[in-house]
């Protein structure tokens, strides 16, 4: 099996497993305990109710393991946004703006159109900024979005891994042709990328 795209698919795919995993054990365990003593303690068979005090372990427990449960949970989903926002100083900076109902990709040597070129193997940042309204820049297959806002500037930041074409969304409602504000995100080889940046038209129509 080929790598992922981007590091942040294994950590999001991970972090969604776990939570999802942990969510659905309990799920069946309480169903399981529930339909169990529903039968178990039956008014039928006759049980007569216990007043019951204070269990000091048992309160212990069951405040600990679901402290420590979702602590965890925390701990793999803050690891992994720090690994979004930390962006390496090398990195490539390519500014995005946004508009209804399109995108535009600015890069350092004037060149801008409405497709992202980017390098494998090199980080990139994108600057996104809108003229209009909210927009929001998603990839799924690299699991990145950002927010698009209004008289600010947001990033986000990956190093693609894999070449190929993988569509761009805009996941923020922003009116009559939001559905339509797709496009896609080109990752070249490295030389190859350059070589399409320095070209004075674009040789890159695959
Ligand atoms: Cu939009």
């Amino acid at each position: 099996m080929s790598p992922a795209p981007t590091q942040h698919v294994e950590t999001v795919d991970f972090v969604m497993l776990y939570i999802v995993g942990i969510s659905v054990i309990l799920l069946i365990g309480i169903t399981i305990a529930m339909v169990y003593f529903v039968f178990k303690y039956n008014r039928k068979k006759g049980h007569q109710p216990v007043d019951i005090h204070g269990n000091i372990w048992l309160e212990i427990i069951w405040i600990a393991i679901p402290t420590i449960l979702v602590l965890s949970m925390f701990y793999y989903g803050y690891t992994g946004f720090r690994e979004y926002r930390d962006v390496p100083e090398n990195a490539y900076i390519i500014k995005a703006t946004a508009r209804m109902w399109a995108w535009e990709f600015n890069y350092d040597n004037g060149k801008k159109l409405d497709t992202l070129y980017v390098p494998q193997g090199v980080p990139i940042k994108v600057e996104l900024t809108s003229q209009d309204v909210n927009h929001s820049l998603y990839i799924p297959a690299f699991r990145i979005k950002e927010d698009v806002i209004v008289g600010r500037t947001n990033y986000l930041a990956f190093t693609a891994r894999q070449t190929g074409s993988y569509d761009i969304a805009c996941a923020e409602y922003c009116g009559l042709n939001h559905s339509m504000m797709y496009t896609k995100v080109k990752v070249l080889p490295e030389n190859q990328f350059y070589t399409w940046l320095n070209a004075k038209t674009d040789t890159t129509q695959n």
